[in-house]
């Protein structure tokens, strides 16, 4: 197959990415369905490649997920899930208590055994602004919990996140399941970079703009010519330190790093969730019948899809809460 190359991003964008997009069309049909000010909220991620909402996430479904990974820690042999720690992803089970409890540990797409996180990535400022964005209903994709800062270099998500069918219909949202503290490594991000005039396309090799198994280049090349591109279009990070209840959406093609821990004895707990559209979703992740059927969660006019290859995962504690 030919390599996915950057006329293949370009002729995936969503409209708003678009040469000459006008906003007009979409205030007219969305506006009115919106809990907030669509306008300012479009001309901040177009500008930016992030928006941010304030105290808009509902803090008891945190408290639920931050509960759900207590337990998640105390009983890994009961669950179905894939953990990572220093760059060895493996099954829960295959960790040792210990590991799980340790301060690198990434649990991911918990999403899929615990309802509050399910619900916690369609968030009704998330789902809402999304829809807009995609003008298709927004699904999660995948999740991962933080517990520490995470200290990773720059990068940029979709030549690792791809399995959307429009390489362009990517974002994703931070949720911090406590106040961010600044010594702790929070999250920063390089305000107007998701603009391909200013990040433009790292070659991984034979014109590839994505990882793949046989690639020429590694991810310490892509961070190394993400932050040489950076300091030359004078894009500085912006350090984000939000209180819970507050969320971060970026773009796929947005730079973002975690910034270095200042005091090793901060946790720095997150929740990521990476959405695309509901006609981009990988169409073999999806079980027969969906999205009316094989839901783990639908509000907000977004989804979170049971796996197909997945069934009667045992669940969480939070799942057993009424919605
Ligand atoms: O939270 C962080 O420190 C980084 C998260 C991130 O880069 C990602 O999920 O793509």
């Amino acid at each position: 197959m030919d390599s996915i190359g950057k006329a293949d991003w370009i002729a995936s964008q969503p409209w708003i990415d678009r040469e000459g997009a006008d906003m007009e069309p979409y205030l007219r049909k969305y506006s009115s369905s919106c809990a907030f000010d669509l306008k300012e909220k479009l001309t901040d991620w177009k500008r930016d490649g992030i928006v941010i909402f304030e105290q808009v996430v509902d803090t008891r479904l945190i408290d639920a997920l931050l509960g759900d990974i207590d337990h998640l820690r105390k009983h890994h042999m009961d669950f179905d899930l894939l953990a990572e720690l220093k760059g060895r992803q493996g099954h829960i089970r295959d960790f040792l208590p210990a590991e799980l409890e340790s301060d690198g540990v990434k649990f991911n797409s918990i999403h899929t055994i615990s309802r509050a996180a399910a619900r916690l990535s369609l968030t009704r400022e998330v789902a809402q602004f999304l829809g807009v964005i995609f003008d298709d209903a927004p699904c999660a994709t995948q999740s991962l919990t933080f517990y520490k800062g995470s200290q990773q270099p720059i990068h940029i998500d979709y030549p690792y996140v791809r399995t959307q069918t429009k390489l362009a219909y990517l974002a994703a949202s931070w949720v911090p399941l406590q106040d961010i503290h600044p010594d702790s490594g929070p999250l920063a991000y390089y305000p107007g970079s998701h603009n391909v005039d200013v990040s433009d396309f790292f070659d991984w090799g034979g014109g590839s703009i994505l990882l793949e198994s046989d690639s020429d280049k590694t991810p310490g090349q892509f961070a190394e010519y993400l932050y040489a591109r950076m300091k030359e279009q004078g894009v500085a990070p912006r350090v984000f330190c939000p209180r819970k209840g507050d969320v971060l959406i970026w773009h796929g093609n947005l730079a973002h790093e975690g910034t270095a821990i200042r005091d090793a004895a901060l946790t720095r707990k997150s929740y990521v969730t990476h959405y695309t559209s509901l006609a981009a979703y990988p169409p073999a992740h999806l079980k027969p019948g969906a999205p009316h059927s094989g839901v783990i969660a639908a509000e907000n006019g977004g989804y979170v899809f049971e796996h197909s290859w997945q069934s009667d995962l045992r669940q969480l504690p939070s799942s057993s809460i009424p919605a």
